[in-house]
Order: C-alpha cells, then sequence, then structure tokens
C-alpha cells in the first residue's frame, strides 16, 4: 500500500462558499505531482470560513471523499485570535525582523495553542503510524512536538516559508521556547536558505542549549534534520499559458495601452515586509531627476491582505496617499506616473503583465522567497525584461544575474530603474537565461519531491540502536540470579538532566525511589560517583545507605549514612594550584558569564553562561594554553560539558572505582557516565565490567542510551524484569517512569 502524505497547512487548497471550488497553487500541484506515482496524499487544514456547526458534517463528508481534505472548523473567535491575532500580528513581524510591528496579547497565544491542538487532534484520528506529515509554516509552530509526542513513530517534516531571524530579535518574544521547542518537534525542518537555517540554530542553542552539526539539532534523544529546500513555482503551468492564444492577445492588449511607453511593473499582497512604502520614495527620486517621466509607467498589482488587522489598513492608507501624492506632483497631459490597483488579476493577465513590462521592480524589505521574482523570470522570453530585485528577498540567493538592490537605499534603487530601463537586450538576455533555466528546473515540484525524500528517509536514533536491550536483559539476569553486582552511576548527565544552574540538579522523587530500589537489592552495592564537592553530595544522599564518591575520586564516604567522608588524595601536593587558578582568572575576566571553582583537588573554569559559541572558542584555546604551561606536571586537563577543569593526573574515577572493588569479588560491574571524565571508568581491566554510555559523543563504553531519562527506565526496567524473573515484587516506577 502506497505511504499517505498528511499535509497539513493553515489553509486548505479548497474555498468552501455555498459551493466547495478548488484553488490551484503552486503547493498544489507541487504536490499532486509528486503524490502520483508513489504516494496518497491527504489535506489537513482550515477551509477558510466560519461554517455554520449544523453544515459541518455534511462539508466535511463532501471535502473528504471529493476533494481529498479533512477540514478543521474554526469558530471567528479562534481565526481572531489565531490567525489575525498570534500568526499575523505577533509572529509574522517577528519573523520578517520587524519588532516595531510586533504585538502581543496573551489570549491570543492562549487561541495559538488550542488552534494548534486541534490541528493535532484531526491528524491525530486519521494518521496512521507510517504516514508522512508534512506541517506548513508560521500558523503550525507547536504542531509538530505535539504530534510526536502522541504518535513518536509518526515521521513530521515541518516547512517555514517566511525567514527566521536571529537570535537578538527572536529572544524578543514572549513564546520564544515554546515556538522553538514546538518545531524542533519535527524530523526535519525546512527552510527556504541556509541564513533562515543557521538563525534557527543559533536560536535552538542559546534559547534551549541544543548543540548542533549544520544539518542535525541533537536533542533530549531525538535528531532534527535541518535543510535548506528554497520553494519553487509552478514551471508547468506557466510554460503553458505562454502558449495560449488567449495569452498572446492579453499581451498584445497591454501593450497597446501603453504604446511607446517602459513599464515598470510590481506584484505583491499589500503587507508592509513588502518594501512598498519604501519603493514610493525611490520611484520619486526617479521621478525627479527624470530627463522624460512620460516614456516610463509605474504598475503597481496590490493584492488586499489581511485587512482585519489594523497595520495592514493604516499601511494601505498610507500607501494611497503616498501614489496620490506623486501622481499629483508628475502629472502630465500624457498621464500620471503610477497605476495602482488594488485587487487581484487573472493568471493569464498576470502572466500578460510579467511578460509585457520592461521592468519587474521587486523590492521587499525581507521576503522568505519571493515567488513574484520567479514567475516574472519564468514568463520572460525573446525579448526579455529586467529583473530588479531585493537583496532582502530569499530568491536573491538563486536569481543573482537580477539587478539586485537595497531597498533601504532609495537613491540606489532609483538608479537601479534607470539601468534597467537602458539595459541593452545582449544583457537582458545574458542575465535571464541562466535565471530561466534554474526557474523552470527547480520548481515547486522538485522543492516537494526533495523535502519528501528526505522525511521518508529520515529515521530516528532510537533507545534501543546501540543494544541498550542488552545491558537491560544482563543487568535483570544478574539481579535475578543473585549475582554480586557493583553499580558506578554518575550523577549529573547521567542519572540526572544537566542544568544551566548546577543547584538547580536536585535529585526528584523518581531518581530517589530508583535509587532507593537499587539498593535496597541485597545482591547490588550502590555507589554514586561524581565531580560534585563532598559537602554537596552530603546534602542530596546524606540519609542514603549506598556509596559516595566526590570530586572525581578525591573523597569517599563507604556505603551507610553514619559513614565518615575520607580524603584519598593526602599524599598529593596541590603546589600547582597558584599557577593554574592565574591563568584561568584572566580567562574569567575576559570571557562574560564564566567563572573559576576552586575545589580542594581541583581548579575548574565554568562558561555555561557565556555565549555557547564564544565560549567554546575560548575554552578550547585555554585548554592549549594550559597544556603547554603544565606539560611536565603529573595533571590532567579535562575538556568536560562547559567546563575545562585540572585536577591531580592520580585522581580520577577510574582509580576509585578500582580501588573500591579492589579486594571484592563482583560477577558483574557496572559503570555509566555522560562525559570524558567517565572513560577512565570506561578503560577499566576487570572482569565483568559493563559500561554505558549516556547521550552523544566519542566513547570507550560498550552500550549507549540516548539521555538520563532512557538511563533511568532502562534501570527501572532491568529491576521489574528482574523481580519478573525472580521472587520479589514489582517496582511500581518500572513501566512509566521517565
Ligand atoms: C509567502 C512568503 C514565500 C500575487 N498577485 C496575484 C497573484 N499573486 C500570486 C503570485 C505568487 C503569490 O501570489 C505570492 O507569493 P510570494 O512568494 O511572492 O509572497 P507571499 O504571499 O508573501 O508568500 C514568501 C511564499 O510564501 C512561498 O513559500 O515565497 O516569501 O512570504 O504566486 O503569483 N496571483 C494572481 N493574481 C494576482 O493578482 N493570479
Amino acid at each position: 500500500m502506497a505511504t499517505t502524505i498528511l499535509n497539513v497547512s493553515n489553509r486548505l487548497p479548497v474555498t468552501v462558499g455555498e459551493k466547495i471550488t478548488k484553488s490551484s497553487g503552486g503547493l498544489v500541484a507541487a504536490l499532486e505531482g509528486v503524490a502520483a506515482d508513489h504516494y496518497a496524499l491527504h489535506w489537513i487544514g482550515w477551509p477558510g470560513a466560519e461554517i455554520p456547526p449544523a453544515r459541518r458534517e455534511h462539508v466535511e463528508r463532501e471535502l473528504v471523499h471529493d476533494y481529498g481534505c479533512t477540514p478543521v472548523f474554526l469558530s471567528r473567535e479562534e481565526t481572531r485570535g489565531f490567525y489575525e491575532g498570534f500568526s499575523n500580528s505577533s509572529i509574522w513581524p517577528l519573523l520578517h525582523s520587524m519588532p516595531s510591528y510586533v504585538r502581543y496579547e496573551s489570549r491570543w497565544w492562549d487561541a495559538y495553542r488550542d488552534v494548534n491542538r486541534k490541528f493535532a487532534d484531526v491528524v491525530l484520528s486519521i494518521a496512521k503510524p507510517d504516514d508522512l506529515v508534512w506541517v506548513h509554516d508560521y500558523q503550525l509552530m507547536l504542531l509538530p512536538r505535539m504530534l510526536t509526542e502522541a504518535m513518536p513513530s509518526l515521521r513530521v517534516g515541518f516547512f517555514l516559508h517566511t525567514p527566521f531571524p536571529s537570535y537578538d530579535i527572536f529572544r524578543r518574544h514572549p513564546c520564544r521556547s515554546e515556538l522553538v521547542s514546538g518545531m524542533l518537534g519535527a524530523d526535519i525542518v525546512g527552510f527556504h536558505t541556509y541564513s533562515y537555517m543557521q538563525h534557527f540554530r543559533s536560536v535552538a542553542l542559546r534559547l534551549l542549549g541544543y548543540e548542533s552539526e549544520i544539518t542535525r539539532i541533537n536533542h533530549e534523544g531525538r535528531s532534527t534534520l535541518t535543510g535548506v529546500y528554497p520553494i519553487g513555482i509552478n514551471a508547468q503551468r506557466f510554460a503553458d499559458e505562454l502558449k495560449r492564444p488567449e495569452f498572446a492577445s492579453r499581451r498584445r492588449e497591454f501593450a497597446a495601452n501603453d504604446q511607446g511607453k517602459q513599464i515598470v511593473l510590481s506584484v505583491e499582497r499589500m503587507d508592509y515586509t513588502k518594501g512598498i512604502l519604501h519603493r514610493l520614495d525611490a520611484i520619486e527620486l526617479f521621478l525627479n531627476s527624470a530627463a522624460d517621466r512620460d516614456r516610463v509607467k509605474f504598475i503597481f498589482i496590490s493584492v488586499p491582505s489581511r485587512e482585519g488587522v489594523e497595520d495592514y489598513k493604516a499601511l494601505r492608507e498610507e500607501v494611497e496617499a503616498r501614489v496620490g501624492h506623486i501622481n499629483g506632483r508628475f502629472a502630465t497631459l500624457a498621464g500620471s506616473p503610477i497605476r495602482f490597483y488594488h485587487g487581484s488579476v487573472n493568471f493569464t493577465d498576470l502572466c500578460a503583465l510579467y511578460s509585457s513590462s520592461h521592468v519587474g521592480l521587486i523590492t521587499p524589505l525581507t521576503d522568505g522567497m519571493n515567488l513574484v521574482a520567479k514567475e516574472y523570470v519564468a514568463a520572460q522570453s525573446d525579448d526579455p525584461g529586467v529583473l530588479v530585485l531585493s537583496e532582502f528577498a530569499g530568491a536573491a540567493e538563486e536569481l543573482f544575474n537580477a539587478v539586485l538592490v537595497n531597498p533601504y537605499d532609495a537613491q540606489a534603487v532609483a538608479d537601479a530603474i534607470e539601468q534597467a530601463l537602458k539595459m541593452p537586450a545582449d544583457e537582458r538576455r545574458a542575465r535571464i537565461e541562466p535565471m530561466r533555466r534554474r526557474v523552470m528546473r527547480h520548481d515547486a515540484r522538485y522543492w516537494a519531491s526533495s523535502f519528501i525524500n528526505d522525511l521518508q528517509s529520515h529515521r530516528q536514533p532510537t533507545e534501543e540502536k546501540d543494544g541498550a536491550a542488552e545491558a537491560r536483559r544482563i543487568i535483570a539476569e544478574a539481579i535475578a540470579s543473585e549475582k554480586r553486582i557493583a553499580l558506578f552511576l554518575d550523577y549529573d548527565g547521567t542519572l540526572r538532566e544537566l542544568e544551566r544552574d548546577p543547584d538547580a540538579a536536585r535529585p526528584s522523587s523518581a531518581i530517589r525511589a530508583l535509587l532507593d530500589s537499587l539498593s535496597r537489592r541485597p545482591n547490588v552495592d550502590l555507589t554514586i560517583i561524581s565531580g560534585r564537592r563532598a559537602e554537596q553530595m552530603q546534602a542530596w544522599f546524606g540519609d542514603c545507605p549506598f556509596g559516595l564518591i566526590a570530586e572525581h575520586g578525591a573523597s569517599e564516604r563507604r556505603p551507610g549514612p553514619a559513614q565518615q567522608w575520607e580524603q584519598l588524595d593526602r599524599n598529593l601536593s596541590y603546589a600547582w594550584k597558584d599557577d593554574v587558578l592565574k591563568a584561568l582568572r584572566a580567562y574569567e575576566d575576559s570571557t562574560p558569564g564564566t567563572f573559576v571553582e576552586n575545589k580542594r583537588t581541583s581548579l575548574v573554569w565554568h562558561y555555561r553562561r557565556a555565549d555557547p559559541e564564544f565560549g567554546k572558542w575560548k575554552a578550547d584555546t585555554l585548554v592549549s594554553e594550559l597544556m603547554a604551561l603544565l606539560a611536565n606536571e603529573p595533571l590532567v586537563i579535562r575538556h568536560g560539558k562547559k567546563i575545562v577543569e585540572v585536577t591531580a593526573a592520580d585522581v580520577n574515577k577510574g582509580a576509585a572505582v578500582r580501588r573500591i572493588i579492589g579486594g571484592e569479588n563482583y560477577d558483574l560491574v557496572v559503570c555509566a557516565g555522560d562525559d570524558q571524565t567517565d572513560e577512565s571508568m570506561f578503560r577499566l581491566d576487570v572482569p565483568g565490567l559493563l559500561t554505558i554510555k549516556v547521550g552523544e559523543g566519542n566513547t570507550q563504553a560498550r552500550y549507549r542510551v540516548p539521555t538520563p531519562a532512557a538511563f533511568r527506565k532502562l534501570l527501572n526496567e532491568a529491576l521489574a524484569g528482574a523481580s519478573d524473573a525472580g521472587s520479589s515484587t514489582r517496582h511500581p516506577d518500572a513501566a512509566t517512569a521517565h
């Protein structure tokens, strides 16, 4: 059976009025093209109008059967908060780096969350585990996480049609973390350009602490791929239209209308991101110095958009006033320079306008892609026009043979208009041809199939991948058969998730219950082994019966709450500390957000609160500096998770473990840890050693689990498995603990 693509976007590709009419956008053609041979295609979205409850069942039946669409019905109140409010008045300007337009009301956020939840419920009601779900755009940023949390086997892709702004802009939004975290629920997140993708990675790192490679963000045991997929146009539809006699006749009519004039055409939705007012400034400058104003006509096709939003109404009024002013100022007996049309034209007219104009003037202040630019290129033939395009449209990356302009520089835009109008035919052809080839080849269908193929082949790193099941079985069997077991468990990043503030990483009740169950097994000797100070471990685990090792093995408390802490490093000299402290202090001074911790047995420079990239770079330099400084000292320099630590070489977790198990005869020695300091345990050569790495990164451990939650689950399940096999009662948390 063919895999089904569930395509989820705010709007369905149909409009429900008295009757249902299908729309013919690029997305529809692209997906139908991709689906034709390999997939079944189904759409989920809002039908574009408030449908009275009495009509809903009937409309839904017709949409599902005749159009392959499942509707998400929304009340007028819901669309106000979700669509006009949060989507278009809050995140649209944010994503376009226009914070002065960002409005925020907490009830919009509630509506946005609720509507995303409604979409999730509809998707989940029809999705099967093997389906591919493709979620589109900024109205549904929370949806991917809602879907994968409810149905982890579902493969979910998210594509953002707008730009993604830099961290400095994005961080201003009150719901910033939820929005990014929602997107990261997807298996793949796609953008039009590399820079949007980079911004997204930077936001994931700086807001949520998720490190990434260029095209992969690892977080909480999942991996989200990020990719660049520049959207294309429905190229075939343009190629076909250009051959139609109706097109040719409309083109002739338009040319005849403005005979003897050169036409400069702009087409867009009436939106402040499209740079209409800035363009009018440039046109005014151009007209002011033009030798023969009557020679040029500017045509604006301005499609009404989001008129329920205050800023859009205000923009329309301002644009119309400015057009009136310019027309008044430069009108002659031959006419006025700008023909402004606030409305939409049909496809044939649109193509005829593109094709008959001498210049396509497309100057958004910022734009995810801008399909109009690509369409303008596709509509040119023998005697092509010139594309003048804003550098800040995503399309500029592909259409680099256009005359590229900075829309904020009115004089430069005026000059570009002049240059375009005077450009000789050879140069016009030489510029358009390579762009046309690219636009026709990398069309919407190409875009959709690259995204779907990547989504289809993406696999999550599953918990079982690295043999966690085998480790669990060995531990469970050893517990059940009453073998002697030693467990050495690191704490931060292994049993407990890391926290930005180390003091906040207190053990939860689930962790306490787990440690309690383990230590109550008569055949298990449990030790928590950490780099933390003894006082901290005493405060958290002082009343527990198991063993504790602090400062990577420099001090130890034997099992039993009444036991005293013992220093194990009495013979070591710490004379090296003065020089090292000086070096670390210099880094503390020159790297905001970092600090030095002076432990009894080691010195640590912490950079968790520094800018992640700057901090990492400084840490690498510090390590090289320390290596040179301490070349002949019996010291170890560790670059751990957001720390650089210098310790005596004789103090390490491996040595501590070896000392504890020295005289004993254990059948199984389990060592688990998450960072470099744990590798000394993994390298031990002792009988019955079983080593588990928690998280990413190189390791000598035999087994791996992705997260502390997965590790706790492994231990709980091993206990439960042992209880099932043996006689003890089943642990209550075993199935659900996380
Ligand atoms: C968003 C992103 C991204 C316009 N006027 C008429 C008309 N149109 C059609 C054009 C084009 C579409 O509307 C506009 O697409 P854009 O890409 O230019 O801009 P947005 O609407 O802002 O789209 C954008 C896009 O999503 C896709 O990812 O490129 O950056 O903002 O197809 O042809 N069509 C007709 N008559 C008109 O008067 N028939």
